[in-house]
């Protein structure tokens, strides 16, 4: 039996971009298939209008070809895990039970290979960015999910479009650094979760980053985004590494 994990996260999975979506089927029939279990530590869709995109006459076929994808790898064996990203917070029970993939908190705790790790989609570690924190606490909220889920589908990723555009102009006008964690941040996970091992995405700047905590050296490992190569960790008992397409 295999002996390895696979992380993987921003792979922003849309109909507009068939390469990422290749890339991924090709991944789950390989990589994926000969892992003990896959990590999916957010952001797996562009955006996620609600479960209905599975089921709605107006649905995305990719998310149902998707959830198939993840069910076929679950029924062979292969554990998957999915954690909520920014993008697809939205995900629920009905594509958790189509897809065979088990939802994780962030942050989640595993323990792998001998180590203990701590597992985030790495948006909350983005505290210098004021202005998406106080959406992150709007958008998470029941009431907000409520309100936004009882709309129809398509009306849904309209306001999802809107918000996209709005979002990138956001974006571009603010400092490189601010849409970057913060070290505070990173130090008080790994303080509060008494661990040494840390993996996450959300920034696309794939990377391996030491920090010193109370005296202890600890590992940072930076998932890579599928908007450019794409790419996945591996950990094994030999210890994590970065892998590109
Ligand atoms: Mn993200």
């Amino acid at each position: 039996m295999s002996q390895q994990a696979l992380f993987v996260s921003d792979l922003h999975l849309s109909a507009e971009r068939p390469e990422a979506n290749e890339q991924f089927f090709r991944f789950i029939a390989d990589e994926a298939a000969r892992a003990r279990v896959l990590y999916v530590l957010g952001d797996l869709f562009e955006y996620w209008a609600g479960d209905d995109e599975l089921s709605d006459a107006a649905g995305d076929p990719l998310a149902r070809d998707v959830a198939a994808a993840f069910k076929t790898l679950a029924d062979s064996g292969v554990r998957v895990a999915l954690m909520h990203g920014n993008r697809d917070f939205l995900v629920g029970k009905a594509f958790l039970a189509a897809s065979g993939a088990q939802l994780l908190d962030d942050p989640s705790v595993i323990k792998f290979a001998g180590k203990r790790l701590a597992l985030l989609h790495g948006d909350t570690l983005c505290t210098d960015d004021h202005d998406y924190q106080a959406w992150r606490l709007t958008a998470r909220s029941a009431e907000w999910q409520r309100e936004f889920l009882s709309t129809k589908l398509l009306e849904r990723r309209k306001t999802i479009q809107g918000l996209r555009e709005k979002s990138k102009e956001v974006i571009a006008a603010k400092p490189a650094e601010i849409m970057d964690v913060n070290q505070k941040a990173v130090r008080e996970v790994f303080r509060h979760l008494k661990l040494r091992h840390m993996i996450h995405g959300h920034t696309h700047r794939p990377a391996r980053h030491e920090h010193q905590v109370d005296g202890a050296r600890c590992e940072r490992w930076v998932l890579p985004d599928w908007y450019g190569r794409g790419g996945y960790l591996a950990l094994d008992d030999v210890g994590p590494r970065l892998v590109s397409f």
